[in-house]
């Protein structure tokens, strides 16, 4: 008997940080097992896919990385559209790369709106922990463990893009959160569609 097909999702995760926390350097490591310096990505917003399987669900990542437009903080918002998991990243060994997480939060809360800002993914990562065997760090753990449960719990992954440490672990709970998200999401837009009148060629959830 000829097995179900898989169903293919397709996940839009964005990376969001300071310019040189290692971004560009994670999903490069996450997608191509590759640290090199040459790796830039090019202009404009781009992005990497990479597939999973999550229980028995065939996952395509598409891992936005934001081409160095961080600078001046002017992502458009077709970097932010249709997200379904943001990942934060600081740098250990830079406190300013820390204290500008709240900006990019609330930016990313701003800028893609989503329905349940309270109940949407993201989590952090806190790179760059093999600097002189950790001798440069400036950010302890327990400092950035609690601004996650200052966020509502979200969870936090320390990593070397460098050494690929911890780098696939934190993209594995990307997707999951990623996944359980877009889950929540069907079941809304299926009950919507249920209860509601007919909605067909509306763009937005209102019928007036
Ligand atoms: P960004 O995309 O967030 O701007 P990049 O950051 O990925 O371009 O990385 C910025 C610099 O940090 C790069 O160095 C990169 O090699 C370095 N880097 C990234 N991740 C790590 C890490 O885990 N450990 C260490 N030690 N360095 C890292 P250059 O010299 O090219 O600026
Ligand atoms: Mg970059």
């Amino acid at each position: 008997m000829a097995m179900a097909p898989r169903r293919r999702t397709l996940l839009k995760v964005i990376v969001l940080g300071d310019s040189g926390v290692g971004k560009t350097s994670l999903m490069n490591q996450y997608v191509n097992k590759k640290f090199s310096q040459q790796y830039k990505a090019t202009i404009g917003a781009d992005f990497l896919t990479k597939e999973v399987l999550i229980e028995d669900r065939l996952v395509t990542l598409q891992i936005w990385d934001t081409a160095g437009q961080e600078r001046f903080q002017s992502l458009g918002v077709a970097f932010y559209r249709g997200a379904d998991c943001c990942v934060l990243v600081y740098d250990v060994n830079a406190k300013r790369t820390f204290n500008t997480l709240g900006t990019w939060h609330d930016e990313f809360i701003n800028q893609a709106g989503p329905s349940d800002p309270k109940q949407f993914p993201f989590i952090l990562v806190g790179n760059k922990v093999d600097l002189d065997a950790g001798s440069r760090r400036v950010v302890p753990e327990k400092k950035a463990k609690d601004w996650c449960v200052s966020k509502g719990d979200i969870p936090y992954f320390e990593t070397s893009a460098k050494d690929d440490y911890n780098v696939d672990p934190a993209f594995l709970c990307i997707a999951k959160l990623a996944l359980e998200h877009e889950h929540d999401q069907d079941i809304y837009f299926n009950s919507v569609a249920e209860q509601g009148p007919k909605t067909e060629g509306q763009t937005s959830g209102c019928a007036c």
